[in-house]
């Protein structure tokens, strides 16, 4: 599958026809821009893991409760540059896409959110260059996440080079809604799309109320 994704991408990008060499050397500068963000995002995830590692020991409760990453797939990278009206080349890649690396972190509490951004932003090797706070200023699909793109430097054998990873933070139950949104948003022929979306919206307001009352319990009984 991974290969055909592959294909999809570079189908579409402007190489001459008759050359295996040109195309075999443009894979495999696919392949190093990739490797370039998965090292960010080694970098990002171990950052994170420290601070968890920190925190579940010198703190009575721990702020992050998972981690998760991905490296957006060589079919949604074609599909995002060509929505957005961009070239579909390794450059525009670079230029036009802030979330080929993402990683997301996944906290119990709305607090711990503001909580697991600022102790990472604040480390003095990263840039912070956008930040969407979807929780204070939900979509009106009813989506709720806090979203920081930022810039971290990767040390290769020759150079240091800043690299773009987004990084989602939000509730379990944001988290819970919003994987079943996205299936939804990329399943083909569901019956009654319309209604579906109101029941999702509906979902959602259920959660940020139940997130926020959970969170005033947990602030009764001093566990925050
Ligand atoms: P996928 O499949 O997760 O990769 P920008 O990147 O800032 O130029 P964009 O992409 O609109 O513009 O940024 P935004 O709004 O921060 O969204 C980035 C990602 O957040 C999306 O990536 C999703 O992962 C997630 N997201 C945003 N809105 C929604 C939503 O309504 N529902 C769900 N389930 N996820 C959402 P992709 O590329 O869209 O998808």
């Amino acid at each position: 599958m991974e290969k055909e994704l592959k294909k999809a991408f570079l189908a579409q990008v402007n190489i001459p026809e008759d050359t295996g060499k040109i195309f075999a050397s443009y894979a495999k500068q696919f392949e190093e821009l990739m490797m370039i963000y998965q090292c960010a995002i080694q970098e990002v995830t171990t950052k994170l893991e420290i601070l968890s590692h920190e925190m579940s020991v010198r703190q009575q409760r721990n702020p992050i409760e998972s981690i998760k990453y991905r490296i957006k797939k060589p079919k949604s990278i074609a599909e995002k540059l060509i929505r957005n009206g961009k070239d579909v080349s390794l450059e525009s890649v670079s230029e036009n896409l802030n979330d080929v690396a993402g990683v997301r972190v996944i906290c119990s509490f709305i607090e711990d959110i503001y909580t697991v951004a600022n102790m990472l932003t604040q480390q003095d090797d990263i840039v912070l260059l956008a930040v969407k706070d979807y929780i204070k200023n939900p979509k009106p699909n009813g989506y709720r996440s806090y979203h920081m793109i930022i810039e971290i430097p990767v040390f290769f054998s020759d150079k240091k080079q800043y690299i773009k990873v987004e990084v989602q933070i939000r509730t379990i139950a944001m988290d819970f809604w919003a994987s079943l949104e996205h299936h939804v948003k990329y399943k083909k022929d569901i019956p009654d799309p319309e209604g579906i979306a109101a029941r999702l919206q509906k979902c959602a307001e259920v959660i940020s109320a139940t997130d926020e009352e959970m969170q005033n319990i947990a602030k009764h009984i001093e566990m925050l």
